[in-house]
């Protein structure tokens, strides 16, 4: 009898703990024990399932292992980036290919979590490169999703990124930028602008080298210039204890 009631206490407190297993980020995730990349759902504001692809990385030096939260991804064209401030806000794409979290999804992983960040570059010759800030986060949306980043290392692709911190996001529809003209229509983008860009990682999918309009692309000035669009570009966070 009282190894049945044991029995019974094991298979509710396993049901119960299933029904609140609601992982925060990669992060979390990695750390129960899941070390296969794949898509997942993960609840950054604590209640609403988000689907995200989740980069696990369990060997290489410790900058690299854990969960990695995938925040945005280009990688075929086959999604357009181009567009207004509503699904910049909620998120949209292909988790399985290209995509874009949402800034409120970002900036209620970065509320009361402390993030790195990682940017990987590939061009159409094969050539890799990366970006990593020891801090990001995105700040609410009263405040324009502010852009907080810093502690740059470089991974061979230079600091893009560190001019653009402190920064409102702008859409074509939003224009929060630093300049007197709309950085997001100028550029075809969607980024956190000032006046304009070192790099737009939302802006056209340029296939290449493109020059025919100026820094349009999905490029990173500070690696290839203003007219050289990335093969791929990953945006990744990842928890810091
Ligand atoms: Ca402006």
């Amino acid at each position: 009898m009282v190894f049945l009631v044991i029995l019974l206490l094991v298979f509710l407190m396993t049901e119960c703990s299933q029904a609140v297993y609601t992982p925060a980020d990669c992060s979390d995730i990695y750390n129960s024990g899941e070390t296969v990349s794949g898509i997942y759902s993960i609840y950054p504001a604590g209640d609403v399932p988000v689907s995200v692809y989740c980069q696990m990385i369990s060997d290489g030096n410790d900058a690299d292992r854990g969960g990695w939260t995938v925040i945005q991804r280009r990688m075929d064209g086959s999604v357009n980036f181009y567009r207004p401030w509503d699904p910049y806000k909620t998120g949209f794409g292909n988790i399985e290919s290209e995509y874009w979290l949402g800034l409120e999804n970002m900036y209620q992983l970065t509320l009361t979590r402390y993030y790195m960040l990682r940017v990987d570059l590939e061009d159409f010759q094969g050539n890799k490169a990366f970006a990593q800030y020891s801090f990001f986060s995105v700040g609410p949306e009263a405040d324009g999703y502010l852009l907080s980043v810093s502690g740059f290392t470089d991974g061979g692709a230079g600091d893009s990124l560190s001019v653009h911190n402190g920064l409102m996001f702008s859409t074509f529809d939003k224009d929060q930028d630093l300049s007197l003209d709309n950085c997001a229509k100028t550029y075809l983008g969607a980024f956190w602008y000032q006046s304009c860009h070192f790099t737009n990682p939302n802006g056209w999918y340029l296939w290449g080298e493109d020059p025919t309009y100026e820094a349009i692309g999905n490029v990173w000035a500070t690696w290839k210039g203003n007219n050289v669009g990335m093969k791929s570009i990953t945006m990744r966070i990842k928890r810091v204890s």
